[in-house]
Protein backbone atom coordinates (compact mmCIF):
# COMPACT_ATOMS: atom_id res chain seq x y z
CA UNK A 1 0.00 0.00 0.00
CA UNK A 2 2.94 2.55 0.79
CA UNK A 3 4.28 1.51 -2.63
CA UNK A 4 0.99 2.04 -4.49
CA UNK A 5 1.01 5.68 -2.70
CA UNK A 6 4.19 7.12 -3.13
CA UNK A 7 4.01 5.66 -6.86
CA UNK A 8 0.73 8.07 -6.77
CA UNK A 9 2.51 10.83 -5.46
CA UNK A 10 5.25 11.10 -7.18
CA UNK A 11 4.16 10.33 -10.73
CA UNK A 12 0.93 11.75 -10.59
CA UNK A 13 -0.14 15.59 -10.86
CA UNK A 14 -2.98 15.32 -7.84
CA UNK A 15 -5.44 17.98 -8.08
CA UNK A 16 -7.93 16.73 -5.10
CA UNK A 17 -6.83 19.39 -1.43
CA UNK A 18 -7.45 16.96 0.90
CA UNK A 19 -4.90 14.61 -0.55
CA UNK A 20 -2.30 16.98 -0.77
CA UNK A 21 -0.55 17.18 2.23
CA UNK A 22 0.35 13.41 2.90
CA UNK A 23 3.78 14.65 4.99
CA UNK A 24 4.95 17.27 7.40
CA UNK A 25 6.98 20.16 6.43
CA UNK A 26 10.46 20.97 8.03
CA UNK A 27 9.78 23.44 10.89
CA UNK A 28 11.83 26.51 9.89
CA UNK A 29 12.54 27.30 13.09
CA UNK A 30 14.85 24.21 14.03
CA UNK A 31 18.48 24.69 12.87
CA UNK A 32 20.30 22.04 10.79
CA UNK A 33 21.67 21.00 13.92
CA UNK A 34 18.21 20.26 15.28
CA UNK A 35 18.19 22.91 18.01
CA UNK A 36 15.66 25.51 18.23
CA UNK A 37 16.38 29.20 16.70
CA UNK A 38 15.08 32.01 18.98
CA UNK A 39 17.18 34.62 17.85
CA UNK A 40 18.56 36.18 14.45
CA UNK A 41 21.86 35.02 15.52
CA UNK A 42 21.06 31.86 15.60
CA UNK A 43 19.21 31.92 12.34
CA UNK A 44 22.08 33.38 10.87
CA UNK A 45 24.50 31.56 12.63
CA UNK A 46 22.58 28.32 10.30
CA UNK A 47 21.97 30.33 7.34
CA UNK A 48 24.78 28.80 5.49
CA UNK A 49 24.39 24.95 6.78
CA UNK A 50 20.41 25.70 5.71
CA UNK A 51 21.66 26.94 1.85
CA UNK A 52 23.81 24.37 1.53
CA UNK A 53 21.78 21.53 2.16
CA UNK A 54 19.93 23.31 -0.63
CA UNK A 55 22.93 23.28 -2.82
CA UNK A 56 23.06 19.21 -1.86
CA UNK A 57 20.20 17.91 -2.47
CA UNK A 58 18.03 20.43 -4.87
CA UNK A 59 19.90 22.58 -6.25
CA UNK A 60 24.11 21.29 -6.92
CA UNK A 61 26.58 23.58 -5.40
CA UNK A 62 27.78 26.62 -7.55
CA UNK A 63 31.52 26.36 -7.71
CA UNK A 64 33.18 29.05 -6.68
CA UNK A 65 35.53 30.63 -9.29
CA UNK A 66 36.99 33.53 -9.76
CA UNK A 67 36.39 34.57 -13.21
CA UNK A 68 37.80 37.58 -14.90
CA UNK A 69 35.15 39.72 -16.66
CA UNK A 70 35.18 42.35 -18.61
CA UNK A 71 31.60 44.78 -19.84
CA UNK A 72 30.88 45.85 -23.40
CA UNK A 73 28.37 48.13 -23.60
CA UNK A 74 27.69 47.42 -27.58
CA UNK A 75 24.86 50.47 -28.12
CA UNK A 76 23.24 52.91 -26.47
CA UNK A 77 20.30 54.72 -27.68
CA UNK A 78 19.67 58.19 -25.49
CA UNK A 79 15.97 58.51 -26.76
CA UNK A 80 13.98 55.08 -26.45
CA UNK A 81 10.84 54.42 -25.60
CA UNK A 82 9.53 57.36 -26.85
CA UNK A 83 11.96 59.54 -25.14
CA UNK A 84 11.19 57.93 -22.22
CA UNK A 85 14.60 56.18 -21.35
CA UNK A 86 18.28 55.57 -22.23
CA UNK A 87 18.68 52.06 -23.46
CA UNK A 88 22.31 50.29 -23.21
CA UNK A 89 22.80 47.06 -24.66
CA UNK A 90 25.87 45.64 -22.88
CA UNK A 91 27.76 42.30 -23.37
CA UNK A 92 29.22 40.33 -19.97
CA UNK A 93 32.68 38.50 -21.46
CA UNK A 94 34.51 35.98 -19.54
CA UNK A 95 38.26 36.20 -19.98
CA UNK A 96 39.28 32.85 -18.85
CA UNK A 97 36.90 31.26 -21.03
CA UNK A 98 36.09 33.19 -24.37
CA UNK A 99 34.84 29.87 -25.75
CA UNK A 100 31.48 30.58 -23.62
CA UNK A 101 28.65 32.75 -24.59
CA UNK A 102 28.77 36.34 -23.72
CA UNK A 103 25.86 36.84 -21.34
CA UNK A 104 24.00 40.12 -23.54
CA UNK A 105 22.22 42.84 -21.03
CA UNK A 106 19.32 44.77 -22.43
CA UNK A 107 18.87 47.69 -20.22
CA UNK A 108 16.72 50.91 -19.69
CA UNK A 109 17.21 53.58 -17.73
CA UNK A 110 14.43 55.79 -17.22
CA UNK A 111 15.42 59.58 -17.80
CA UNK A 112 15.36 61.90 -15.36
CA UNK A 113 14.89 59.46 -12.22
CA UNK A 114 18.21 59.62 -10.10
CA UNK A 115 19.74 56.41 -8.79
CA UNK A 116 16.74 54.72 -10.43
CA UNK A 117 15.73 50.77 -8.85
CA UNK A 118 16.10 48.28 -11.09
CA UNK A 119 14.47 44.94 -12.09
CA UNK A 120 16.79 42.03 -13.03
CA UNK A 121 15.52 39.02 -15.13
CA UNK A 122 16.23 36.76 -17.39
CA UNK A 123 13.62 35.64 -20.68
CA UNK A 124 12.61 33.06 -22.40
CA UNK A 125 13.25 33.83 -26.50
CA UNK A 126 15.54 36.63 -26.42
CA UNK A 127 16.09 40.10 -25.89
CA UNK A 128 14.98 41.21 -29.14
CA UNK A 129 11.50 38.84 -28.62
CA UNK A 130 10.38 41.47 -25.95
CA UNK A 131 10.05 44.53 -28.17
CA UNK A 132 10.15 45.01 -31.55
CA UNK A 133 13.31 47.18 -32.14
CA UNK A 134 15.49 46.24 -35.14
CA UNK A 135 18.64 47.72 -32.80
CA UNK A 136 18.56 44.96 -30.22
CA UNK A 137 20.62 42.18 -30.92
CA UNK A 138 19.26 39.00 -31.57
CA UNK A 139 20.90 35.87 -30.34
CA UNK A 140 22.75 33.13 -32.27
CA UNK A 141 22.28 30.82 -29.18
CA UNK A 142 20.53 27.49 -29.31
CA UNK A 143 16.45 28.28 -28.44
CA UNK A 144 13.60 26.23 -27.70
CA UNK A 145 10.91 26.20 -30.27
CA UNK A 146 7.99 26.90 -28.12
CA UNK A 147 5.55 28.39 -30.60
CA UNK A 148 6.40 25.58 -33.31
CA UNK A 149 6.03 28.57 -35.66
CA UNK A 150 9.23 27.96 -38.11
CA UNK A 151 8.33 31.82 -39.29
CA UNK A 152 10.02 32.71 -35.97
CA UNK A 153 12.03 29.86 -34.91
CA UNK A 154 14.12 27.49 -37.06
CA UNK A 155 16.27 24.37 -36.61
CA UNK A 156 16.13 25.99 -32.60
CA UNK A 157 17.43 29.34 -33.95
CA UNK A 158 15.93 32.33 -33.82
CA UNK A 159 14.64 34.43 -37.06
CA UNK A 160 14.38 37.91 -37.52
CA UNK A 161 10.61 37.37 -37.44
CA UNK A 162 11.07 36.53 -34.18
CA UNK A 163 11.32 40.19 -33.58
CA UNK A 164 8.82 41.30 -30.67
CA UNK A 165 7.36 37.76 -30.74
CA UNK A 166 7.04 37.94 -27.33
CA UNK A 167 4.78 40.76 -26.88
CA UNK A 168 5.14 43.82 -24.17
CA UNK A 169 3.28 41.76 -21.34
CA UNK A 170 5.68 40.18 -20.02
CA UNK A 171 8.59 42.76 -19.80
CA UNK A 172 6.60 46.09 -20.17
CA UNK A 173 9.84 48.34 -20.76
CA UNK A 174 7.90 51.62 -20.96
CA UNK A 175 5.41 51.09 -17.64
CA UNK A 176 8.59 50.01 -15.94
CA UNK A 177 10.60 53.23 -17.08
CA UNK A 178 7.75 55.10 -16.34
CA UNK A 179 6.87 53.86 -12.97
CA UNK A 180 10.68 55.35 -12.35
CA UNK A 181 12.81 51.89 -12.27
CA UNK A 182 15.26 50.73 -14.69
CA UNK A 183 15.35 47.21 -16.00
CA UNK A 184 17.90 44.47 -17.11
CA UNK A 185 17.34 41.08 -19.60
CA UNK A 186 19.12 39.06 -20.32
CA UNK A 187 18.28 35.73 -22.56
CA UNK A 188 18.77 32.47 -20.23
CA UNK A 189 20.12 30.91 -23.52
CA UNK A 190 23.32 32.71 -23.27
CA UNK A 191 23.96 31.26 -20.12
CA UNK A 192 22.86 27.79 -20.99
CA UNK A 193 20.93 26.76 -23.37
CA UNK A 194 17.22 25.05 -21.85
CA UNK A 195 18.24 21.00 -23.06
CA UNK A 196 19.18 18.48 -21.72
CA UNK A 197 22.87 18.75 -23.39
CA UNK A 198 22.95 22.47 -22.97
CA UNK A 199 25.53 22.24 -20.10
CA UNK A 200 28.21 21.23 -22.73
CA UNK A 201 28.14 25.16 -23.69
CA UNK A 202 27.64 26.68 -20.54
CA UNK A 203 29.82 27.78 -17.79
CA UNK A 204 28.77 23.57 -16.46
CA UNK A 205 30.57 22.37 -19.88
CA UNK A 206 33.39 24.62 -19.91
CA UNK A 207 34.47 24.50 -16.49
CA UNK A 208 35.82 20.63 -17.69
CA UNK A 209 32.85 18.75 -17.11
CA UNK A 210 34.05 18.28 -13.14
CA UNK A 211 31.17 20.04 -11.86
CA UNK A 212 28.26 18.61 -14.30
CA UNK A 213 26.84 16.35 -12.04
CA UNK A 214 26.72 18.70 -9.01
CA UNK A 215 25.07 21.88 -10.24
CA UNK A 216 22.06 21.50 -13.04
CA UNK A 217 20.43 24.86 -15.31
CA UNK A 218 18.84 26.25 -12.34
CA UNK A 219 21.98 26.93 -10.64
CA UNK A 220 23.84 28.26 -14.07
CA UNK A 221 20.68 30.59 -14.64
CA UNK A 222 20.98 31.57 -11.28
CA UNK A 223 25.07 32.10 -11.19
CA UNK A 224 24.27 34.38 -14.60
CA UNK A 225 21.82 36.61 -12.53
CA UNK A 226 24.70 37.29 -10.39
CA UNK A 227 27.05 38.46 -13.24
CA UNK A 228 24.12 40.66 -14.37
CA UNK A 229 23.98 42.18 -11.07
CA UNK A 230 28.08 42.43 -11.41
CA UNK A 231 27.79 44.96 -14.04
CA UNK A 232 24.61 46.76 -12.57
CA UNK A 233 26.97 47.79 -9.76
CA UNK A 234 29.42 49.10 -12.00
CA UNK A 235 26.77 51.41 -14.10
CA UNK A 236 26.71 54.61 -12.04
CA UNK A 237 23.29 55.81 -14.09
CA UNK A 238 21.66 52.67 -11.43
CA UNK A 239 21.66 52.15 -7.56
CA UNK A 240 22.84 48.70 -7.85
CA UNK A 241 21.39 48.30 -3.98
CA UNK A 242 18.09 48.29 -5.28
CA UNK A 243 18.20 45.49 -7.29
CA UNK A 244 14.94 43.39 -7.47
CA UNK A 245 15.47 40.23 -8.90
CA UNK A 246 12.26 38.42 -11.03
CA UNK A 247 11.43 35.83 -12.94
CA UNK A 248 8.41 33.30 -14.68
CA UNK A 249 8.09 29.91 -14.05
CA UNK A 250 11.61 27.84 -14.51
CA UNK A 251 13.13 31.37 -14.51
CA UNK A 252 11.17 32.41 -11.63
CA UNK A 253 13.19 29.33 -9.87
CA UNK A 254 16.33 30.43 -11.39
CA UNK A 255 15.81 33.56 -10.05
CA UNK A 256 15.07 32.53 -6.63
CA UNK A 257 17.78 30.03 -5.88
CA UNK A 258 19.92 33.89 -7.47
CA UNK A 259 18.29 35.74 -4.43
CA UNK A 260 18.66 32.66 -1.73
CA UNK A 261 22.42 32.86 -2.49
CA UNK A 262 23.84 36.11 -3.72
CA UNK A 263 22.02 38.71 -0.30
CA UNK A 264 22.75 41.91 -2.50
CA UNK A 265 19.86 40.90 -4.77
CA UNK A 266 17.10 43.23 -2.40
CA UNK A 267 14.16 41.88 -3.02
CA UNK A 268 12.41 38.95 -5.28
CA UNK A 269 9.55 38.16 -7.32
CA UNK A 270 7.96 35.03 -7.88
CA UNK A 271 6.22 35.23 -10.84
CA UNK A 272 4.43 31.38 -10.65
CA UNK A 273 7.61 30.00 -9.92
CA UNK A 274 6.11 26.44 -9.34
CA UNK A 275 7.68 22.81 -8.52
CA UNK A 276 11.70 23.84 -7.85
CA UNK A 277 10.19 27.61 -6.89
CA UNK A 278 8.20 28.43 -4.25
CA UNK A 279 5.87 25.93 -4.30
CA UNK A 280 6.31 23.30 -1.94
CA UNK A 281 8.02 19.99 -2.90
CA UNK A 282 6.16 17.60 -0.29
CA UNK A 283 2.90 18.83 -1.20
CA UNK A 284 1.26 16.27 -3.89
CA UNK A 285 -0.85 19.41 -6.04
CA UNK A 286 -0.11 20.02 -9.33
CA UNK A 287 3.78 19.47 -10.83
CA UNK A 288 5.96 17.05 -8.61
CA UNK A 289 9.47 16.43 -8.03
CA UNK A 290 9.40 13.37 -9.97
CA UNK A 291 7.38 14.86 -13.04
CA UNK A 292 10.04 18.15 -13.02
CA UNK A 293 12.99 15.51 -12.95
CA UNK A 294 11.47 13.16 -15.84
CA UNK A 295 11.11 16.10 -18.25
CA UNK A 296 13.37 18.62 -17.15
CA UNK A 297 16.38 16.40 -16.47
CA UNK A 298 19.08 18.90 -16.90
CA UNK A 299 17.30 21.54 -14.45
CA UNK A 300 18.63 20.16 -11.23
CA UNK A 301 21.20 18.42 -9.42
CA UNK A 302 21.32 14.66 -10.17
CA UNK A 303 20.71 13.95 -6.18
CA UNK A 304 17.69 15.66 -6.99
CA UNK A 305 16.32 12.46 -8.62
CA UNK A 306 17.19 10.40 -5.36
CA UNK A 307 13.51 12.18 -4.02
CA UNK A 308 11.33 11.19 -7.22
CA UNK A 309 9.50 8.96 -4.93
CA UNK A 310 11.28 9.63 -1.94
CA UNK A 311 10.30 12.99 -1.18
CA UNK A 312 8.90 12.35 2.18
CA UNK A 313 13.16 12.12 2.91
CA UNK A 314 14.15 15.62 1.57
CA UNK A 315 15.45 17.20 4.55
CA UNK A 316 14.59 20.48 3.62
CA UNK A 317 11.23 22.57 1.95
CA UNK A 318 10.86 25.65 -0.50
CA UNK A 319 9.87 27.19 2.41
CA UNK A 320 13.03 27.07 4.06
CA UNK A 321 14.54 29.22 0.72
CA UNK A 322 11.91 31.65 1.62
CA UNK A 323 13.22 31.90 4.70
CA UNK A 324 16.96 32.69 3.39
CA UNK A 325 15.44 35.47 1.05
CA UNK A 326 14.68 36.85 5.37
CA UNK A 327 14.69 39.78 5.87
CA UNK A 328 14.27 41.02 1.95
CA UNK A 329 11.16 41.94 0.52
CA UNK A 330 9.30 39.30 -1.16
CA UNK A 331 6.70 39.04 -3.70
CA UNK A 332 4.98 35.40 -4.79
CA UNK A 333 2.43 35.48 -7.51
CA UNK A 334 -0.32 32.65 -8.44
CA UNK A 335 -2.48 32.26 -11.16
CA UNK A 336 -5.71 30.41 -11.22
CA UNK A 337 -5.45 29.18 -14.49
CA UNK A 338 -1.70 27.66 -13.62
CA UNK A 339 -3.07 24.65 -11.04
CA UNK A 340 0.25 23.22 -12.08
CA UNK A 341 2.16 25.35 -10.03
CA UNK A 342 0.13 24.95 -7.08
CA UNK A 343 -0.54 28.16 -6.16
CA UNK A 344 -2.05 27.03 -2.42
CA UNK A 345 1.41 25.33 -2.07
CA UNK A 346 3.37 28.60 -3.42
CA UNK A 347 1.30 30.52 -0.68
CA UNK A 348 1.34 27.92 2.20
CA UNK A 349 5.19 28.30 1.29
CA UNK A 350 5.27 31.96 2.42
CA UNK A 351 2.96 31.38 5.43
CA UNK A 352 5.57 28.58 6.90
CA UNK A 353 8.48 31.28 6.79
CA UNK A 354 6.81 33.90 7.87
CA UNK A 355 8.52 33.20 11.30
CA UNK A 356 11.57 33.92 10.25
CA UNK A 357 10.65 37.51 9.25
CA UNK A 358 9.05 37.81 12.52
CA UNK A 359 12.31 37.42 14.09
CA UNK A 360 13.41 40.60 12.10
CA UNK A 361 10.37 42.49 12.83
CA UNK A 362 9.05 42.80 9.61
CA UNK A 363 5.57 42.95 8.83
CA UNK A 364 4.19 39.23 7.75
CA UNK A 365 0.72 38.63 6.28
CA UNK A 366 -2.42 39.22 8.18
CA UNK A 367 -4.37 36.43 6.07
CA UNK A 368 -3.79 32.74 6.76
CA UNK A 369 -5.84 31.46 3.56
CA UNK A 370 -4.84 32.63 0.32
CA UNK A 371 -7.07 35.27 -1.25
CA UNK A 372 -9.75 35.62 -3.98
CA UNK A 373 -8.46 36.05 -7.59
CA UNK A 374 -6.88 40.05 -8.51
CA UNK A 375 -6.74 41.12 -4.74
CA UNK A 376 -3.22 41.01 -3.67
CA UNK A 377 -2.37 41.29 -0.24
CA UNK A 378 0.68 42.41 2.43
CA UNK A 379 3.13 44.30 2.37
CA UNK A 380 7.00 43.54 2.78
CA UNK A 381 5.85 39.90 2.12
CA UNK A 382 3.17 40.07 -0.59
CA UNK A 383 1.02 37.53 -2.51
CA UNK A 384 -1.80 37.54 -5.41
CA UNK A 385 -3.68 34.52 -7.24
CA UNK A 386 -4.33 36.36 -10.52
CA UNK A 387 -7.30 35.34 -12.61
CA UNK A 388 -5.66 33.48 -16.25
CA UNK A 389 -3.47 31.81 -17.29
CA UNK A 390 0.59 30.74 -16.73
CA UNK A 391 2.10 33.63 -17.92
CA UNK A 392 4.07 37.13 -16.61
CA UNK A 393 1.71 39.86 -17.85
CA UNK A 394 0.54 43.67 -17.22
CA UNK A 395 -1.31 42.56 -14.10
CA UNK A 396 1.76 41.26 -12.70
CA UNK A 397 3.94 43.78 -13.67
CA UNK A 398 1.21 46.69 -11.86
CA UNK A 399 1.63 44.73 -8.10
CA UNK A 400 5.30 44.17 -8.65
CA UNK A 401 5.62 47.82 -9.57
CA UNK A 402 3.61 49.59 -6.28
CA UNK A 403 5.25 47.16 -4.83
CA UNK A 404 9.13 47.90 -5.35
CA UNK A 405 7.90 51.69 -5.15
CA UNK A 406 6.60 51.02 -1.70
CA UNK A 407 8.99 48.79 -0.16
CA UNK A 408 11.89 49.43 -1.93
CA UNK A 409 12.08 53.33 -3.16
C1 LIG B 1 6.66 23.58 -17.28
C2 LIG B 1 7.31 23.05 -16.04
C3 LIG B 1 7.17 24.05 -14.95
C4 LIG B 1 7.55 25.44 -15.41
C5 LIG B 1 7.13 25.75 -16.82
C6 LIG B 1 7.74 27.00 -17.46
O1 LIG B 1 6.59 22.70 -18.30
O2 LIG B 1 6.68 21.85 -15.71
O3 LIG B 1 7.91 23.64 -13.82
O4 LIG B 1 8.91 25.64 -15.26
O5 LIG B 1 7.39 24.71 -17.67
O6 LIG B 1 8.92 27.31 -17.30
O7 LIG B 1 6.99 27.68 -18.15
Amino acid sequence: LVLISNLCFSQIANYDESKASPYPFPDVLTGVDGKKIITIKQWEANRWALLNLFAENVYGTTPKLALKQHFVINKTQIDALNGKAIQKQVSVFFDDYPQLSPINILLYVPKGVENPPIFIGLNFEGNHSLIADTAIYMTKNWMIDFRKDSTIIKNNRALEASRGAAGIETWPFEKIVSAGFAVATAYCGDIEPDYSEGWKTSLRGVIGNREVNTWGAMGAWAWGLSRILDYVETDKDIDSKKAIVVGHSRLGKAAFWAAAQDTRFAAYISNESGEGGVALSKRWYGETVEIINKNFPHWFSEKFKFYNNNVASLPIDQHQLVALIAPRPIYVSSAEGDQWSDPTGEFLSIKKAEPIYQLYHRKTLAESARPPVNQPIGSYIRYHYRSGKHYMNLYDWEQYLKFAAEVIR
